[in-house]
This record gives C-alpha cells, structure tokens and sequence, in this order.
C-alpha cells in the first residue's frame, strides 16, 4: 500500500556543510540545453511532436532550459529592465509606502530587501538561510487567478497596486505579463503531447491562470557563505517559470550529477524551468530543478521571474497516464490554491 502525499513534492533536504558548498560554489560544466520552439509556434507540420519530445527530455533530465525562438520582442524585453530599474531607483520611502499584499494566496506589491520569510516556510529547502538580499516589485493577473469559481466581487478585488508618477510602468508591466500569458498558453499542448494526453487536456485548468510577475533587484553581495543568498536555494511552486535576466550572472542549478552549473546571460533567450506542479502531475516523472542566486559580481543584479501555473481552484490530480499498476499515484488530490498554501506556510 503506498502512503499518498497530500502536499510535499521537495524530497530529502540535504544542508550538510558539503551540500551547502556545491549550492555555494557551482562546479559543473553540464549543459543546460537550448530549446527552439519557433518551429512549433509557426505551425510547422510536426513542430508539436518534435518540440513535446525535447521538453519530455528537458523535464526527465535537467529542468532548465534556454527558449529561443519564443517570439516576445527584444524591445519590449528592454523596456520591462529600463521600467525595473527605473522603480528600484525610486527613494525608498516612496516604494516602502507600496504594501506588500496577498490575494488568494498570490502576493502583489513591494517587499524591501531583507524582509521576506520564506526562511520560516516550506519554500526553502534548506534551513536557517538568512533573508534574502533581493527587494522585489510584482504583480498578478488583473481579475484574479481564482478560477471559473471566482463570483463577480472577486474577480473586481484589487491584485494589483502601481507606483505614482511612472508614466508608462503599468502599461510596458502589462504588456510583457500578457506576453508571457500567450506563451505560457502556447505550452499546453508541448506539455499534454509529451505525456501523450489530447492536445487540449490541460485548457480547462487555465481559465485565468496564475501568473506573478517580480521585478527583482540584487545588491551585490560581498561575501559568500554564511547561509547568505541573494535568493536561497529553492524549487519553483508553478508548473514552470520563464525568466529574463540582463547582463549580470547569479543564478546557479543544480544538476544532474548533484553539482551545481552558474547559468549564463544569453541575450535573446528565455531561462526557463519546470515547477513543482509538474512533478506532481506527472507522479515524479518530471523535475522541478532546484536553483538559488548570489550576487557577487560587485554591481546590482536586475532579472525578471514570470512564475505560470493553473487557476487557484484547479483540481490537480496525478494524470492518468502517469499511473500504472506498478506505478500507483503518489499524491492526492489538491486544489492547487491548497497546495500553494502549504508551500507557503511555517516549517
Ligand atoms: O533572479 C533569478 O535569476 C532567479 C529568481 C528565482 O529563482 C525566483 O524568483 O524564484
Ligand atoms: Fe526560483
């Protein structure tokens, strides 16, 4: 009889001194591969089956991937970093005055540096990390990310709140998130396909999607170690992350072989990983990579996450064709809403 999870996807956390040292100073020269999706998106005939074969061999193997090919604008791309540091230039008076927010469980607003408490929660996966030294400005999906169950005075519920005296913030924030929504849509056949399930299976869970979207700023850091990150290493809770970073280096992944790679700048691409949703629905198939960030590269840090999932209310059930006899499911049903509660909640 298998014991059925309700919640954890993490695994064993291991932060044994060594542990710490491979997150702390990346050694591995694995590839993290490149995926050209161009093909698919201009309807090619067999672009979805060959692009659903390559992120199937993506997410059993490493995660993490360069997306090429995605067809989001390298303006609009440019004008979301100048926006970024733009907001993060503001004195922090005026950005302090921004609340820091929850609704239904998806966070919007400012949070300065140093103050979040994911070191307290089941994010992290290691302990007693110091807070992070990133501050961060984000945003969700205006109408909410309720689901087909919201009522009409959730969907009016205010997600998001806008810095004064910006001119054309909201509207380049706006822009890229509708962007990033598209491709994000564009994924659910790859993903359907590559676990041979229809192409439109998983549609019905994305009526209004979860996407929080985070202008990140790191100051440099001057000192490795001490359990001090500019992020700490963490998994993702969505079904996959696609970020943009610009000019300066920090992340690091962890590999195949348990060493960790430093990820490169490649301008024009998109770093995109899997999340801890996947590995649920695919009953462990799929991986949802761990990563974390420093930044010691002596000057400011700026990247761009757009974390995409289901509708809070979605039902996230093993998939069928993940189960076998000698495979039963591993996990209950959840509400995805329920699971992110737990991520979120003390250890
Ligand atoms: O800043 C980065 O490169 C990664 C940020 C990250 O991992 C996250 O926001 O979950
Ligand atoms: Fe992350």
């Amino acid at each position: 009889m298998v014991e059925l999870k309700t919640q954890d996807i993490r695994g064993e956390i291991r932060d044994d001194d060594e542990s710490i040292r491979l997150m702390d100073y990346p050694d591995s020269t694995e590839e993290i591969p490149t995926f050209d999706i161009a093909a698919y998106l201009n309807g090619e005939p067999g672009g979805r089956e060959r692009a659903a074969a390559k992120l199937r061999e993506i997410s059993t193997t490493v995660g993490f991937f360069y997306l090429k090919g995605h067809g989001i604008p390298p303006d609009l791309i440019e004008s979301v970093f100048a926006q970024s540091r733009r907001f993060h230039a503001l004195p922090i008076e005026t950005k302090k005055a921004l609340p820091y927010f929850d609704v239904g469980g998806f966070k919007s607003g400012y949070q300065p540096c140093q103050e979040d408490d994911y070191q307290h929660t089941n994010v992290n996966i290691i302990s007693s990390a110091k807070p992070n030294l990133v501050a961060k400005f984000g945003i969700n999906r205006e109408g909410g990310s309720g689901g087909l169950s919201m009522t009409e005075a959730d969907r009016q519920v205010r997600v998001n709140i806008w810095p004064d005296n910006l001119p054309g913030f909201k509207e380049t924030l706006l822009a890229y998130h509708a962007s990033i929504e598209s491709l994000g849509r564009r994924f659910l056949p790859l993903w359907a396909t590559s676990l041979g399930l229809p192409s439109d299976y998983f549609d019905r869970f994305f009526a209004t999607p979860h996407l929080t979207m985070n202008l990140l700023h790191y100051p440099p850091q001057k000192q490795i170690g001490e359990r001090q990150y500019g992020f700490a290493p963490h998994t993702d809770n969505s079904l996959m992350t696609f970020l943009v970073q610009h000019e300066v280096p920090g992340l690091a992944v962890r590999m195949p072989s348990g060493h960790w790679r430093a990820v490169d700048v490649v301008p024009g691409t998109l770093l995109v990983n899997t999340g801890n949703l996947i590995v649920r629905w695919t009953n462990n198939q799929y991986l949802s990579t761990k990563h974390r960030v420093i930044n010691a590269n002596g000057v400011e840090r700026y990247s761009i996450p757009v974390f995409f999932g289901p509708s809070s209310d979605a039902l996230i059930e093993v998939l069928p064709t993940c189960v076998t006899p000698a495979r039963p499911a591993l996990y209950e049903p959840i509400t995805y809403g329920k699971l992110r509660e737990w991520y979120y909640s003390p250890r």
